[in-house]
């Protein structure tokens, strides 16, 4: 039963027994490899093992012959054994790195989605041409179905790791250097990932919304986000609260700037919420965002997800933060 139980940890939006993309795949069948390559050495120990106990006669041997026959077994399971296997393994598994590398295409360009890891949550940036605004969110990754992307790693401050199970990775998010990884995944759906480098208290907290679109979905997902914002209307108060206790570490595009207080005691960087009111998700993973969620989070954040970068925020009262909340919901491009 146990094992009927640990089973079920092999399928659902994060397995990598369920591969939705080629470098997935491939590493899939790494991974059958050496299980089945390891199995293969296991037994045949294990059959040598047993072999060791069966009763025969002892042929009279001198000690030359006895050091020869150890020799064999020496060189035969302690040196060639291993080599074989390991260049075996590394005849599959040379290829599927290879496939996450991000090399020239035969055609046209891979499309450039840049991904920025923070104690605790994912910032996700497009970058424009020349002209264009980048787009940025949060928590959220929306790429392209059916084709290559390059996602482009760093971190604003400790080890990451960037790793969508079903389309395939890892690869760490250093901070001061940028890595690339090449995914693609075969056709349009959701799935998990998950920061995959012990990074602090809320490592495990550190989810990561993936949506794959098909082409037009997503050049129009994106095109929402790129046109410049419409000058924001009603939520008075709710605005001007935001712009004393929350603009300093937020960036909401379109924001007035006469009413961001700038608060220069801190260096933390927050999610941008520019798209709030149409991710899926708050707190990386924490909340569902449903009606309300926002006011519930901003005064239970830190119940929610102890030690995030986010200091509570008591001293700005009930109402105001139902306000803000209201409005940040509102915020759909
Ligand atoms: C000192 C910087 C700082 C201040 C000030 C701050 N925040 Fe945050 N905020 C953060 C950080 C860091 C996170 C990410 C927490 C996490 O998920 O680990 C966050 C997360 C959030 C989120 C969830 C975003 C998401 O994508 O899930 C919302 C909403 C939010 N803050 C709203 C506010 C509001 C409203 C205020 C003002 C009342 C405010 N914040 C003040 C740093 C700040
Ligand atoms: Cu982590």
């Amino acid at each position: 039963m146990p094992l009927l139980g640990l089973l079920t940890g092999c399928s659902g939006e994060m397995s990598i027994m369920d591969p939705s993309g080629p470098a997935a795949r491939a590493q899939f069948w790494v991974w059958w490899a050496m299980f089945g390559i390891s199995a293969v050495v296991a037994l045949t120990l294990f059959a040598l093992w047993l072999f060791t106990f069966r009763r025969r006669e002892q042929p009279q041997r001198t000690p030359r012959e006895e050091q020869r026959i150890m020799l064999r077994w020496v060189l035969g399971g302690g040196v060639l054994l291993p080599v074989v296997s390991i260049i075996a393994l590394l005849v599959f598994a040379a290829p599927t790195g290879r496939g996450m590398l991000p090399l020239p295409l035969p055609e046209g360009e891979a499309e450039r989605i840049e991904v920025v890891g923070h104690q605790w949550w994912w910032e996700i940036r497009y970058p424009g041409e020349e002209g264009e605004r980048d787009v940025v969110t949060a928590n959220r990754l929306v790429m392209p179905a059916g084709e290559p992307v390059d996602f482009r790693l760093t971190s604003a401050d400790v080890i990451h790791a960037f790793w969508i199970p079903r389309l395939g990775g890892k690869r760490d998010m250093v901070p001061g250097r940028y890595t690339t990884i090449r995914l693609a995944a075969d056709a349009p759906g959701v799935f998990g990932a998950q920061c995959a480098e012990y990074c602090g208290a809320q490592h495990t907290h550190m989810l990561l919304h993936v949506e794959a679109l098909e082409r037009d979905d997503f050049e129009a997902w994106l095109t929402e986000r790129r046109s410049p914002p419409e000058p924001q209307e009603g939520f008075d108060q709710a605005r001007e609260a935001f712009g004393e206790h929350c603009a300093a570490c937020h960036t909401v595009d379109g924001f007035p700037e006469e009413l961001i207080v700038e608060d220069v005691t801190h260096d933390i960087q927050g999610p941008n919420l520019s798209d709030i009111g149409s991710r899926p998700t708050l707190g990386a993973g924490v909340l569902p965002m449903d009606e309300g969620a926002i006011a519930y989070w901003l005064q239970h954040h830190q119940t929610l997800k102890p030690g995030n970068r986010m200091p509570p925020h008591n001293h700005v009262g009930a109402e105001t933060l139902q306000d803000i909340g209201a409005w940040l919901e509102a915020l759909e491009p």
